[in-house]
């Protein structure tokens, strides 16, 4: 647990004690929330890849995937000491079910349990997966679904990844679960299935989608799950390879044109038994085939390790859990304990109102346990490391468009808010200490009097916070 969560956990603790039970119990909860294993939810319109990239990221072939609505249930996939699957009802009981053959959660969870689907709130999948240490995983029925249950939009989560069809448009990112509110941070988007909208590495269509979107979501990455699955858990097997060596052999001219389409390729003359044809495009679809037989007739020894290899370079799972982590992991400390004091003011508050309500109505005084939460939640606020968060949020309104700031004090705002080393942030990439202390010195000066010039209120309340940055990070570079 990071720095943040940290003290939140030490003012609740605090706390408890010197207030009645029940409020006692509110702060618990709050405490409670911070322990909790940071979540990634993984939503984005029906079919987009969501679940294939669930597969990738905890590296076991568990979630169910397929054309046409797949994902019916909201599943979380948690790290644990067995894999086990645990059907979570709309009451709150939970009933295990047995994974099916190869370890997958099984179709009609409703029907195995002897319930009805509408009576299953969530499914818990307990993996031994180490990719699941410290982050759980939460798979959604896609936005626009049918069977999407109402509340998946509102479910708790730290971070989002949105799997993103390349004819998105901005109505695609109104449905994304807690942090979008908050503004980009905490949020990476992606095109998913980049292999069947491009004949390139789809950077080109990411960025025209990202432009798309107005800037809602940061820059957008393309990834193709598909190979990333399939390069990750174990999938392709020495018979495959076999199987594209063959192939490799073929005549040319007949494999150039049956790798243009699918059906082509099941249907051709090619020296391969079909059912092995329809399972090798299962695993890789046409750009796999084509970076197989590519790496194959280059390389005739080339095993599975060698063509995992090539398929996980062009999936870009790297590239996309680099930003995961990033983005996410470096931003979740800051999220769930701002999340936190935003919980314990407001429960201050309504405690206050509740107290003075009592006041009126019995004359006596309250116990002034509202204003003693309320005060806590104030002094955490004002710690130093908060200003980031607000930062955040300015940063997120800015991108909204309702500042109407320079655009070059926009990008000096984007810059600083970024989970980025102290040069970077400050935009003076590989200077020296003393020359980013000069530098940050004269930008906190610059802002704060940009601040106080008579500015309107947002205007100062946006500079005091930019001010405040820099004059935290000048600190550390001379301390
Ligand atoms: N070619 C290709 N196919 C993919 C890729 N990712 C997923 N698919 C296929 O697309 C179909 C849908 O994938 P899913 O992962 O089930 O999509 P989803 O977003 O979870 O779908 P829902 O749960 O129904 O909303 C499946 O047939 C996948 O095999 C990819 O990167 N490339
Ligand atoms: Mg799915």
């Amino acid at each position: 647990m990071g720095p943040l969560r940290s003290a939140v956990v030490a003012t609740c603790r605090a706390l408890a004690p010197r207030v009645s039970l029940p409020t006692a119990d509110a702060v618990e909860a709050v405490a409670s929330r911070m322990l909790a294993t940071p979540s990634l939810v993984v939503a984005g319109p029906v079919s987009s890849g969501k679940s294939t990239l669930v597969n990738a990221l905890v590296g076991r072939r568990v979630a169910p995937t397929g054309a046409g609505e797949c994902t019916g249930l909201t599943a979380h996939y948690v790290r644990g000491p067995a894999d086990r699957l645990d059907v979570v009802l709309v009451d709150g009981t939970r009933r295990p079910l047995p994974l099916a053959a190869g370890g997958r959660v099984p179709a009609a969870v409703g029907d195995r349990l002897g319930v009805r689907v509408e009576d299953v709130d969530h499914l818990v999948v307990t993996l031994t997966s180490a990719a699941l240490d410290g982050l759980t995983v939460v798979d959604t029925p896609g936005t626009g679904s049918a069977r999407r249950p109402d509340g998946v939009s509102g479910a708790r989560a730290d971070a989002a990844l949105v799997v993103l069809p390349a004819t998105a448009h901005a109505g695609d990112l109104d449905v994304l679960p807690g942090p979008a509110a908050h503004g980009p941070a905490g949020v990476v988007a992606v095109l998913g299935r980049a292999d069947t909208v491009s004949d390139d590495d789809g950077r080109e269509l990411a960025v025209e989608l990202g432009r798309r979107l107005g800037d809602r979501v940061g820059p957008i990455t393309p990834v193709i799950g598909l190979l990333a699955e399939t390069a990750v858990t174990g999938a392709l097997r020495a018979e495959d390879v076999g199987a594209l060596r063959v192939l490799a052999g073929a005549d040319p001219a007949v494999l150039e044109v049956a790798l243009l389409d699918a059906e082509l390729f099941t249907t051709a003359d090619l020296p391969v038994p079909v059912e092995v044809r329809v399972r090798l495009l299962e695993l890789l679809d046409l750009r796999g085939l084509a970076l197989g037989l590519a790496l194959l007739r280059a390389d005739t020894a080339a095993g599975v390790g060698e063509l995992c290899e090539v398929l996980l370079a062009a999936s870009g799972l790297a590239t996309l859990v680099g930003r995961l982590r990033d983005e996410v992991r470096a931003r979740t400390d800051l999220h769930a304990a701002a999340a936190g004091v935003r919980e314990l003011a407001a429960l201050g508050e309504s405690l206050v109102r509740a107290e003075a309500q009592e006041a009126t109505d019995t004359g006596s005084p309250g116990r002034g346990e509202g204003t003693r939460v309320a005060d806590a939640a104030a002094v955490l606020a004002r710690r130093e490391a908060f200003t980031e968060r607000a930062l955040l949020a300015v940063r997120a309104r800015l991108r909204a468009g309702s500042l109407g700031l320079p655009a070059e004090l926009l990008d000096e705002v984007d810059r600083l808010a970024a989970p980025a080393p102290p040069d970077v942030r400050i935009g003076r990439a590989g200077a020296g200490a003393v020359e980013l202390a000069g530098h940050a010195a004269r930008r906190a000066a610059w802002w704060r009097a940009y601040g106080s010039w008579g500015s309107p209120r947002r205007i100062a309340d946006l500079a005091h916070v930019v001010h405040r940055t820099y004059a935290r990070l000048w600190r550390e570079l001379t301390t």
